[in-house]
């Protein structure tokens, strides 16, 4: 079964909308496969984000990713990767279409509360990372 890796960003921890965040992946059909609260480490973050390591954004991104913990969760579905993009909406919450959780919620690309993986390699990769002991059954 496809998975996805997503997480709640700091501020949306810190607005309180993880459960918003999980009533609609649940909503739409798919499966909570695994969730943690996560302090991440400056290292962890910036694997996570390496392929944007040459952005000029890219240490206000690892300074923002610090501010508070974060909930990790792997979801699982059919083409849970994809849907899941859709679900949380543009990178940039100003273009996110209302009805989408950045688009109902934000309007700074610098805070825009959820990450979902953009390809089943980059999600498994993700997985593998911020789930080093694995997710279980
Ligand atoms: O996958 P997604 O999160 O939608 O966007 P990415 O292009 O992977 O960028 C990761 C992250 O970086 C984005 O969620 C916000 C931040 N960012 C930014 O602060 N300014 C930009 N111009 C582009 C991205
Ligand atoms: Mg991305």
């Amino acid at each position: 079964m496809e998975r996805t890796y997503i997480m709640v960003k700091p501020d949306g921890v810190e607005r309180g909308l993880v459960g918003e965040i999980i009533k609609r992946f649940e909503q739409k059909g798919y499966k909570l496969q695994a969730l943690q609260l996560i302090h991440p480490t400056k290292e962890l973050l910036e694997q996570h984000y390496s392929d944007l390591s040459s952005k000029p954004f890219f240490p206000e991104l690892i300074k923002y990713m610090q501010t508070g913990p974060v909930v990790a969760m792997v979801w699982a579905g059919k083409s849970v990767v994809k849907a899941g993009r859709t679900l949380l909406g543009a990178t940039n919450p100003l273009e996110s279409a209302p009805g989408t959780i950045r688009g109902d919620f934000c309007i700074d690309v610098g805070a825009n509360l959820c990450h979902g993986s953009d390809a089943v390699e980059s999600a498994e990769k993700e997985i593998a990372l911020w789930f080093p002991k694995g997710v279980g059954n």
